[in-house]
């Protein structure tokens, strides 16, 4: 047991030392390091705390003030220490972090449409322009709408046109062309006339080279009614082709095959690439192909649920990606979907 005199010498010495270390607190990691041994649990003014239900009892309540006295005072040198720590962190961090508040802003990035749905819009809004409405069709196809119904028969040898990505379940492919779209249109509005675009990704199992993917968009042309003649073909074409690309393009139209068209045709673009020297992306022949067309098959409008005898059209199958090649000079086709930003934030 400890005497007054002892623990008020205690108290004393306690003190002393508390505020000499104080001197030499300068971060807050060592004001914590001192505020845990001269204030905390097991600190020597705590072990006062402790011995004084030891003293005399008379002696008690006086050596319980000092020690609260010499307590109190450690902890208001803490919190004023604190403060002035607090204030040097803050005139330093204002001296060296100094801000330029001149300097522009930095621009947040913005997301940005898909070239290739930039080039869909510009189509829709061409044709929407000329009569012609946006009809959606599916990408999982039957062989009977992506074929048949399309005057291709089985083993016709016209199938190896499409190389097909097949499906696990019978007779079930993904859609080659957007042409079996022509049919579900014409299920859907025959007898009445029809004027639409159907646009939507193709898939060919084929070797991709500058100019072929094996997924792609096509844009289907559609128009049924009376009277409709190749003169509004080309004429279609003619119109949709300036109002794309100007009116100092060159086309030609080459005579082709499709079993659903007949007369058939292939629109080709002066290579803009090479300005029709050849290269890469034409193959060498100065000319890309652009889009398949032809009036419809009466077998088609028959299987459409139109009759022949009353009514013709004219369809046409656009290569959309092929469209913005010749429109911003990309000279290969597999940058559309090799996710790469460099090439996707251009445009
Ligand atoms: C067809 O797919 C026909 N369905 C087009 C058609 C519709 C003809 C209506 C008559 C009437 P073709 O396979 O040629 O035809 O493709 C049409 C267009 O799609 C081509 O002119 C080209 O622009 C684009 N295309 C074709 N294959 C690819 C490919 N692998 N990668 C990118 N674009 C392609």
């Amino acid at each position: 047991m400890e005497d007054k005199k002892d623990l008020t010498l205690a108290l004393q010495t306690i003190k002393q030392k508390a505020l000499t270390a104080l001197k030499n607190v300068n971060s807050p990691e060592t004001l914590d390091a001192w505020k845990i041994t001269f204030l905390g649990r097991s600190s020597e003014i705590m072990q006062v705390f402790k011995e004084i239900p030891h003293a005399a009892p008379e002696e008690r309540p006086k050596i319980g003030q000092h020690a609260n006295v010499v307590k109190s005072e450690l902890e208001s040198q803490f919190e004023s220490t604190k403060q002035h720590i607090q204030q040097d962190l803050l005139s330093h961090n204002l001296e060296h972090e100094k801000l330029d508040v001149t300097l522009p802003g930095r621009k947040p990035q913005r997301g940005r449409l898909h070239i290739a749905t930039q080039t869909l819009q510009e189509i829709y809004r061409i044709l929407a322009e000329m009569g012609f409405q946006v009809y959606r069709s599916r990408e999982v196809e039957s062989d009977e709408y992506n074929f048949e119904l399309l005057n291709i028969p089985a083993h016709h040898p016209a199938r190896d046109l499409w190389d097909t990505f097949y499906t696990t379940k019978e007779g079930v492919i993904l859609r080659t062309h957007t042409s079996p779209g022509q049919i579900h249109a014409m299920h859907e509005f025959a007898p009445d006339p029809v004027r639409i675009l159907l646009p939507g990704i193709v898939y060919r199992y084929e070797q991709m080279d500058a100019s072929h993917e094996i997924q792609f968009n096509q844009v289907e042309l559609l128009a049924v009614g009376n009277n409709i003649t190749f003169s509004h073909l080309r004429g279609t074409l003619d119109e949709f082709v300036k109002r794309m690309f100007g009116t100092g393009v060159e086309t030609r139209l080459r005579p082709s095959y499709f079993p659903f068209t007949e007369p058939s045709a292939e629109m080709d673009m002066k290579c803009i690439a090479c300005h029709g020297k050849g290269c890469n992306v034409c193959s060498g022949t100065g000319w890309l192909e652009i889009l398949g067309c032809g009036m419809v098959h009466p077998t088609v409008l028959k299987n459409g649920g139109y009759d022949p005898e009353k009514f013709s059209g004219f369809a046409a199958g656009l290569g959309p990606e092929r469209i913005a090649m010749l429109r911003y000079g990309i000279d290969d086709i597999r940058n559309f979907w090799a996710n790469d930003i460099r090439f996707l934030s251009q445009f």
